[in-house]
């Protein structure tokens, strides 16, 4: 072991070397994990203004963080993947010469980090020595990304000791782009709106991300690597990389325990669903846990079986609409350790957000700083919000109370189904199963829902969105759908049965026709029923379907006609929107599995 340094792996110490003299930081820092360090990393972000303490008797060892407002999403528009070949990319991804990229964000990174410390940050992503998990290690300027990347995943010394003195890591640089001239303190949240670039060179397994410190734009184990390059990499290795939670079912009678993975777009209530809790007349009957709650990796093993981990540590969870109402277990997750990013500080020292409550607090200091009180408006006389709506809190995943006892198992947990989600106030049923692999993948292809403010673009707006991976497939999505029927016949004839849930239909008046939330575990229960084989269907042209004597509606009142309209298929408009669906199939060009476009065509045959 190096005197000065706590690793001897070669390759790892002349990047950073190299890195260094790019970046040219006052000082270099490698974490360690340590519980000192993160208060350390804290009190660092108090002390420059960026983050207050909360109360602690309401809020222990819990911080709020307010950005820039410049820098409060992902950006999108300024993410790209930079593959050797254009067609590579496909037409999902925006893509960049990875040549000229590099040449643009080095000389953005030239000097970027003088007055600053560099903090090297060695993380797995997936429980420490996993055969499942992949290292990485991110290079920054931002204790607010220490500090994240603490709870998002496992960072320091350990992972040095797995890594070893030749293992193979994902390089990820980041710097929120402000140097400092001597003397200079800068501002709280520096960043470099006009300048932010999230970049990824999938054959190189490097992220180079520039200008922005918010979420996934600089936690770049998240979207970037556990997503995007893991996509990469799983296409290359035989696994799956896929923006899903996965949640465990126990039959408290019988004790047998089913594994879930869905896949629903951003916001969507996919927190609120990895951490269901069933309602009071099924309570006796099921349990839920929690394992992950954003994104699932997943490797068929030799006996046949399918096994995922969460490759994250904690919840980046949007704080706005989170309740004890609607999801207590994520309120409870983020009582103690927690740090929330725009969210409205109270009187008394707690944060507030639109929706935690019934009722507005009579004061608060909202996300931007400023007083505010329920009347407070904007100068066109619009109510102003006192949190972002994309505001966050990331929480550690061990102080959710319903996470699952195998979370941390590093083979990971069995997978018995995969569900497609998506938001869709017409046409599409509630729920249904796909007939068999194929037309499962052709199920996920075609998902779609309406836009969310997690990313940029037009709320409201109906966005195909392919296992809800389009901003996070890394390579091109027709490959990527060759890669999902490619492992079907990986797996083999255990693999899981798919299927396609829709919380979100309404009637011609608007209202909506189901429940949701916990009412949601009849659902699962149907769709578990279906895995062991219990469950009845019927077959209709969307798929295998549930009449409603196949529900339980034990403690639900819910009539006939309800039923009907909820899982009603046909009619003009569902055969236009699938007809819709050619645009999407037709941009993947050439590179579209023809077992797609058949599944396309028999769907409109089965419809017309
Ligand atoms: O806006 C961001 O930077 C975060 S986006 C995000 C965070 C947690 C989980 N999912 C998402 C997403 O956009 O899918
Ligand atoms: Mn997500």
């Amino acid at each position: 072991m190096s005197t000065t340094l706590p690793t001897n792996h070669k390759e790892l110490i002349k990047w950073v070397e190299e890195w260094t003299s790019i970046l040219k930081p006052d000082a270099v820092y490698w974490c360690d994990g340590s519980e000192d360090e993160d208060k350390k990393m804290r009190q660092a972000m108090v002390d420059s203004g960026v983050a207050v303490w909360l109360n602690p008797e309401k809020r222990p060892n819990s911080l709020l963080v307010r950005s820039d407002p410049r820098d409060v999403a992902r950006v999108e528009s300024r993410t790209l993947i930079c593959s050797e070949k254009q067609e590579d990319a496909g037409p999902t991804n925006q893509w960049g010469d990875p040549k000229e990229t590099r040449a643009k964000l080095m000389k953005l990174y030239e000097g970027c980090m003088k007055g600053r410390t560099l903090y090297v940050i060695p993380f797995s992503m997936g429980p420490v020595g996993s055969p499942i998990a992949h290292i990485g290690v991110e290079l920054t300027d931002s204790a607010y990304v220490v500090a994240n990347m603490r709870i998002m995943t496992r960072i320091g010394t350990k992972v040095l000791e797995v890594l070893g003195d030749d293992g193979a890591f994902v390089k990820c640089v980041h710097s929120v782009g402000v140097p400092l001239a001597e003397g200079e303190t800068g501002p709280a949240w520096p960043c470099d709106p006009e300048n932010t670039y999230i970049t990824h060179y999938p054959e190189a397994r490097e992220i180079l991300s520039f200008g922005s410190g918010y979420g996934g734009n600089a936690l770049l184990g998240k979207k970037c690597f556990a997503l995007r390059i893991a996509s990469s990499m799983a296409r290359e290795e035989g696994w799956m990389a896929e923006h899903m939670l996965i949640l465990g079912v126990q039959n408290k009678k019988t004790g047998k325990k089913n594994y879930v993975t869905a896949a629903f777009p951003s916001a969507c209530g996919k927190t609120n669903f990895a951490m269901l809790i069933p309602p009071a007349e099924m309570a006796d009957d099921y349990q839920i846990f929690t394992v992950g709650d954003d994104i699932a990796w997943i490797k068929p093993q030799p006996d046949g079986s399918v096994r995922a981990i969460n490759p994250e540590a904690g919840w980046f969870g949007v704080a706005p609409g989170t309740s004890n109402d609607t999801n207590p277990m994520a309120m409870e997750s983020c009582s103690k350790d927690t740090i929330f990013t725009n969210v409205a500080l109270t009187d008394d020292g707690d944060v507030w957000w639109e929706g935690m409550t019934k009722e507005e607090p009579a004061h608060l200091i909202d996300w931007k700083g400023n007083e505010w009180t329920p009347a407070t408006v904007d100068a066109n006389g619009k109510k102003v919000l006192s949190s972002h709506p994309n505001a966050r809190f990331t929480a550690p995943a061990c102080n959710c109370p319903t996470i699952d006892p195998e979370w941390e198992n590093p083979a990971g947990v069995k997978i018995d189904a995969f569900v497609f989600g998506g938001r869709r106030m017409r046409d599409i049923p509630l729920v249904f199963q796909a007939y068999n692999w194929q037309h499962g993948v052709f199920l996920g292809a075609t998902m779609g829902s309406e836009q969310t403010a997690a990313a940029e673009g037009k709320v409201g707006q109906l966005r195909n969105d392919p296992m809800a991976m389009r901003p996070f497939i890394g390579y091109h999505v027709g490959d990527y759908l060759k890669h999902w029927l490619d492992m079907g016949k990986k797996m083999g004839e255990n693999r899981p049965a798919v299927f396609h849930v829709n919380w979100f239909r309404k009637t011609e008046e608007g209202k909506w026709l189901w429940p949701g939330f916990g009412q949601n575990m009849r659902v699962l229960e149907w769709i578990l029923n279906r895995c062991n084989g219990t469950g009845h269907a019927v077959e209709t042209a969307l798929g295998f379907s549930p009449v409603k004597e196949d529900m339980n509606w034990n403690g639900l009142e819910f009539t006939d006609e309800d039923w009907d309209a909820l899982m009603k298929v046909g009619g003009e408009t569902l055969l236009e929107t699938v007809k819709g669906n050619q645009a999407l199939l037709d941009s993947i060009g050439d590179k579209l599995p023809k077992d797609i476009q058949a599944e396309q065509d028999l769907l409109i045959a089965r419809l017309s």
